[in-house]
């Protein structure tokens, strides 16, 4: 009965889920091969060092970008949000737990002469947090983290309530981090337009920081957002298929599924043969086939714990054909 329970609770967070907001988003680099920007901004961005592309959470190739951690980042043509306004940033993050420096800065814009010009946010080592740095004033928030898995990081800074570096709220996936392990002064956020946008990197040469990792789908928003607005980042939903390259959608049966699941006719003209792959909805790839067929059964019941998973299929080019949520559940 538990079982039948969360399996509902699954299936009505399925339907009332959203896709991630696009109201105020004025930078959004997915990273698929490139720095170019996704949002109306046309704020590109240009690689240094030789940043190279890999798998994403979910497993398809060249669609989130490695950082070395030597000499790899990004400049972007202009900065973020200025002054004191509010703004939020959202990225998810792979990091490399063997770096060697204290801070690890994965964005940066702002100027640097003076207290509360800069900003910059990154990973610090000695309290293993996520931290926001003013200059001369420093919050750091302790997160959970495993090497190499993928978190969502996202950082809100509300000045409708007020513009201090105290009032910043640091999420990891969907929790709000509560407690400082190292605690700001009282200083306000008022950023400049001296340096522009790097991603990967502080933009100082004297101290670039260089963050050694995996990045993708890095947002910035001119606003704060809300608790279900990071979310439906987290968690983006579409409860019917989504037919990305073809105009043909496959039929994935029974949704939800206690055993086997049959996913059938989606082989399409021109592709031989196929990768299916079952991720989970943080992007961890549980089941992987290479299939010539366009009817297969797949069998989860010692492999899934109940809950929700994408169904992928790509093509020979790695490319994704089709997405499909699905629900299984434990018998
Ligand atoms: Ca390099
Ligand atoms: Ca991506």
């Amino acid at each position: 009965m538990k079982k039948l329970i969360f399996a509902i609770c699954c299936f009505l967070c399925l339907i009332c889920n959203a896709q991630p907001p696009s109201s105020g988003l004025v930078a959004f680099y997915q990273l698929d091969g490139d720095g170019l920007d996704q949002s109306n901004s046309a704020n590109d961005m240009t690689p240094f060092g030789s940043p190279t592309y890999t798998e994403d959470r979910f497993g398809n190739k060249n669609s989130a970008c490695y950082f070395d951690g030597n000499d790899d980042y990004f400049v972007a043509n202009s900065v973020g949000p200025l002054g004191g306004t509010s703004r939020t940033i959202s990225f998810w993050a792979s990091i490399d737990l063997e770096f060697n420096n204290d801070g690890f800065a994965v964005i940066s814009y702002g100027g640097e002469n003076t207290s509360g010009y800069r900003f910059e946010i990154g990973f610090n080592k000695s309290c293993k947090s996520l931290y926001t740095d003013v200059i001369n004033e420093f919050g750091a928030k302790p997160i959970n983290y495993h090497n190499g898995s993928w978190h969502l990081y996202t950082v809100i800074f509300d000045a409708s309530s007020s513009n201090n570096l105290t009032n910043i709220t640091y999420y990891q996936d969907t929790s709000i981090i509560s407690s400082f392990c190292m605690t700001p002064g009282s200083i306000s956020i008022n950023t400049q337009n001296d340096y522009p946008l790097h991603l990967g990197r502080l933009f100082l040469a004297s101290n670039p920081r260089f963050f050694k990792g995996k990045l993708d789908e890095v947002r910035i928003y001119n606003r704060a957002l809300t608790a279900s607005e990071v979310q439906s980042i987290y968690s983006p939903t579409s409860v019917s298929s989504e037919p990305l390259l073809h105009n043909h959608s496959f039929k994935i049966y029974p949704n939800p599924s206690r055993n086997s699941l049959y996913i059938s006719d989606f082989r399409t003209s021109g592709d031989n043969h196929y990768s299916v792959k079952i991720v989970s909805l943080t992007g961890k790839v549980l089941i992987e086939l290479e299939s010539t067929q366009s009817n297969i059964e797949l069998s989860l019941s010692d492999q899934l714990s109940t809950g929700l998973y994408y169904a992928i299929i790509q093509n020979e080019n790695s490319l994704e054909v089709y997405k499909q949520r699905f629900m299984f559940i434990e018998d």
